[in-house]
């Protein structure tokens, strides 16, 4: 007995630390890989007990994607409070995309620990290892640790519970609902999909990566995502009736202010990533639930308007046309070669996956509390251009994977594993044409190999 008491003890001394070096320096540095392996450790054991369909009771803060934005999500700490004086509520996506994968999920994993009854932490389909795989948290973590590491995280998250209840008047997720769900009884008798394969069958599938149907009322193949369905607002109403519920929270999309309600208010998307990946001037916003279940939305929106955005993604186009490794000096030129492509068409695709890694946010302000200035059209100084970022990363940053394909299509990721085959049931997903809210996209190069162009719908 004293014996578990005294490792508890050590453990939670560890996640505080950890806790403390992440919050004031941004990074683990300074721990061995062993600290991390024994955080995890006590991490699995914790959760492995735990079913599919958790229980929360309300006040809750919940919050959508991460995706790796550390400061936002300090930041958002810093607005509604913080475990254990306040519980919150995750809906996955903590990993991938931005370049504090690492700090974000050690971050969240340690307050579980120390915290375990006012932190709950859903899976989301990045949380999965064939996605993270190819969408930066694999190439993170053999940058910052190594490859075991990356694995170890992965059996810890195949124990994350799928879907939460808010006093069984709110059904939480991370994607969506699935036609499946026909009472209470299909979520707890739902088993944890601890094997890559079981991600992609039954109702858990649908909970991690379903997307709502906005075009018609019908439940079908979701295309954009190229793995199971979108649902339509009848769909909606049946759960909502089926469960007795009032609301559906679920995170992944990315919404422009944040978060959307839908469906008559029966459906509510909240996305905690403002400026997402450093290419969207989209808001964040997380949601905080009262004990007798009112929402209240508090978000994060980007300093800097949608022009001035346009404005630098402009800046990096203009790099990218007139980019010329050959006229720069020799030293330059070596270390251009180095990391690009020999071949010159497919440099637009470098500059893609460059800019996810170049987020580091806190460019963020709480909407309403300052309103946006009316945007003036000048160009910045090149310090503050995406010009000026590219040109400081992009020395010595060697990348193995492309992030270019925003969609998140599961025929994209096989494709980028090189699984894609005959045996692959599913045809790939037809290039569907969706507007983007800031204008016609950036023409890709031809070697890219086609999929949906990037959109708002790629969280
Ligand atoms: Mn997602």
């Amino acid at each position: 007995m004293f014996e578990t008491e005294q490792a508890n003890t050590e453990i939670h001394e560890l996640c505080r630390q950890m806790i403390v070096r992440i919050e004031k320096y941004g990074t683990l540095e300074g721990f061995a890989d062993s600290d991390i392996m024994e955080m995890l450790k006590t991490m699995k054991e914790l959760l492995e007990p735990l079913p599919s369909l958790i229980e929360v009771v309300a006040p809750v803060v919940v919050f959508g994607d991460i995706h790796g934005q550390l400061a936002d999500l300090m930041q958002f700490t810093k607005e509604v409070g913080r475990p254990p004086d306040f519980q919150y509520l995750l809906l996955g996506d903590y990993v991938d995309r931005a370049s504090k994968s690492l700090e974000v999920i050690v971050w969240l994993f340690c307050m579980k620990i120390l915290h375990p009854q006012k932190v709950h932490l859903l899976r989301g389909n990045h949380e999965v290892r064939r996605v993270n795989a190819v969408y930066g948290f694999k190439e993170e973590m053999i940058r910052k640790r190594n490859e075991n590491l990356w694995k170890v995280f992965n059996d810890v998250f195949a124990e994350l519970p799928i879907c939460a209840s808010i006093n069984r008047k709110i059904l939480c997720m991370h994607g969506g609902i699935s036609p499946k769900i026909e009472s209470w009884t299909s979520l707890t008798e739902m088993s944890k999909s601890r094997a890559h394969a079981e991600c992609e069958r039954g109702i858990v599938v649908d909970l991690l990566w379903s997307d709502p149907n906005r075009k018609e009322d019908k439940c079908q193949f979701n295309k954009i995502r190229g793995i199971s369905t979108v649902f339509g607002k009848s769909a909606v109403d049946d759960v909502c009736n089926a469960l007795d519920i009032d609301l559906i929270i679920r995170a992944h999309e990315l919404k422009e202010n944040g978060h959307e309600f839908e469906f008559d208010n029966r459906l509510l998307t909240v996305f905690s990533a403002p400026y997402y990946s450093g290419n969207n001037a989209n808001c964040g916003s997380v949601v905080t639930i009262s004990r007798s279940l009112k929402l209240q939305i508090v978000t994060l929106k980007p300093a800097k308007g949608h022009d001035s955005m346009k404005l630098d993604k402009q800046t990096m186009h203009d790099f990218e046309a007139n980019f010329q490794p050959l006229n720069e000096d020799p030293a330059k030129t070596l270390t251009c070669q180095y990391n690009f492509p020999q071949d010159r068409t497919k440099m637009s695709s470098y500059l893609g996956k460059y800019s996810m890694f170049a987020h580091e946010t806190k460019n963020c302000v709480k909407a309403n509390e300052e309103p946006l200035k009316p945007l003036v059209c000048v160009r910045p100084a090149e310090e503050n251009t995406a010009l000026a970022a590219i040109r400081k990363t992009m020395k010595g940053y060697g990348l193995a994977i492309s992030l270019k394909d925003d969609n998140m299509s599961l025929e994209s990721i096989r494709r980028k594993l090189g699984m894609s085959d005959t045996k692959d049931k599913l045809a790939p997903p037809p290039p569907v044409k969706t507007p983007t809210p800031e204008g016609p996209p950036p023409p890709s190069p031809p070697s890219i190999p086609p999929s949906p162009p990037s959109s708002a719908e790629s969280a």
